[in-house]
C-alpha cells in the first residue's frame, strides 16, 4: 500500500511539472502566430520599378476583390466594377510593400474635394495591422483615389510611391507604400508600422479594397476580405516569403557572357 501511495505521489508530481512547464512554454511563445481565415503570401521581386509597366508582377498570385465590405448590397455586374490585387516585396528594400491593383469601372466618380470625404470617390484602400493586435486603435488605412492625384488618410507624398494608368475604363495602380516614413493628415494610429520592416516569415494583418463610387455615392466597398473595414477581424494574413519571383532571361544571358569573359 505504500508504495503504491508513493507511486501515486510520483505521478502526481510529474503531472504538475509537465503542467508547469506546458504553461512556461505557451505563455513565452515569441511568435504572434496569426492565422487570419484568408492568407497572401507576398514573394519577392527584386526588379520592381513604379512606372505603369507591370511586367515585374507576372507571376505574383492576383486575389480577385468579390467580398463586399462597408457598402453594397449584392455583388456589382463586371462590368460596372471588377477588381483584384496583388501583394510582392524585396528584402533589399524592406521598409515597403508593393501592390498592384487593377480595375474596370465604368464611371469615375471624384466629387469631393481632396482628403474631405475620400471614400464617396473611387478609390483604393489598404489597411494593415501590423502588429497583429487584432483591435480598432491599431488599425492603419492607405487610401488612393482613383484621380490619380489623390492620396487620403495615412497615405503622403513621403510615404506612397504610385502610378495610375488609365485606359478606358481599364485602371491599374502600381504602389510601393513605405509605413516608416510620415504619415498623411488622417493616418488612423500613427504609430502603428513606425518600425516595420518585411522579412522572410514575418506576418502582419492586411486588407485591400476599392471604394466603388457611383451617381453622388458609394455604392460598393469591396475588395479581398468580407466584413467591415475597420473591424480587425475581417483581415488576412500577408506573410512574406523568400522566394523570388523575378523573370529575367536577359539578366542570366548576360551573366554567363561575364562568366565566359573571366
Ligand atoms: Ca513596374
Ligand atoms: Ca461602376
Ligand atoms: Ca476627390
Ligand atoms: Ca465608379
Amino acid at each position: 500500500m505504500k508504495k503504491y501511495t508513493k507511486f501515486l505521489r510520483t505521478v502526481k508530481s510529474i503531472t504538475t511539472v509537465t503542467l508547469g512547464l506546458i504553461l512556461i512554454i505557451s505563455s513565452t511563445s515569441p511568435i504572434f502566430a496569426a492565422k487570419r481565415d484568408k492568407q497572401y503570401i507576398a514573394k519577392q521581386i527584386s526588379n520592381f520599378r513604379v512606372d505603369g509597366d507591370i511586367r515585374e508582377w507576372e507571376r505574383a498570385e492576383a486575389v480577385a476583390f468579390d467580398e463586399l465590405k462597408d457598402a453594397g448590397a449584392e455583388l456589382p455586374k463586371a462590368s460596372d466594377f471588377s477588381g483584384k490585387g496583388r501583394v510582392a516585396w524585396s528584402a533589399k528594400d524592406p521598409t515597403r510593400i508593393y501592390f498592384l491593383v487593377e480595375i474596370t469601372d465604368d464611371e469615375l466618380q471624384d466629387i469631393n474635394p481632396h482628403n474631405s470625404k475620400w471614400w464617396e470617390d473611387d478609390s483604393v484602400e489598404f489597411m494593415f495591422d501590423f502588429d497583429n493586435e487584432v483591435v480598432r486603435a491599431a488599425l492603419v488605412q492607405w487610401t488612393l483615389g482613383a484621380n490619380g492625384k489623390d492620396l487620403s488618410a495615412a497615405a503622403s507624398a513621403d510615404n506612397t510611391e504610385w502610378a495610375l494608368s488609365k485606359n478606358g475604363n481599364n485602371y491599374i495602380y502600381e504602389v510601393a507604400l513605405d509605413p516608416t516614413k510620415p504619415r498623411g493628415p488622417n493616418p488612423g494610429n500613427p504609430n502603428s508600422g513606425k518600425n516595420f520592416k518585411a522579412k522572410d516569415g514575418l506576418t502582419i494583418g492586411f486588407s485591400f479594397h476599392m471604394n466603388d463610387c457611383e451617381n453622388g455615392q458609394r455604392e460598393h466597398q469591396i475588395g479581398w476580405i468580407a466584413g467591415n473595414a475597420w473591424d480587425a477581424l475581417a483581415f488576412g494574413d500577408l506573410t512574406f516569403d523568400k522566394e523570388f519571383l523575378d523573370v529575367e532571361p536577359l539578366g542570366k544571358v548576360a551573366l554567363t557572357w561575364a562568366a565566359i569573359k573571366q
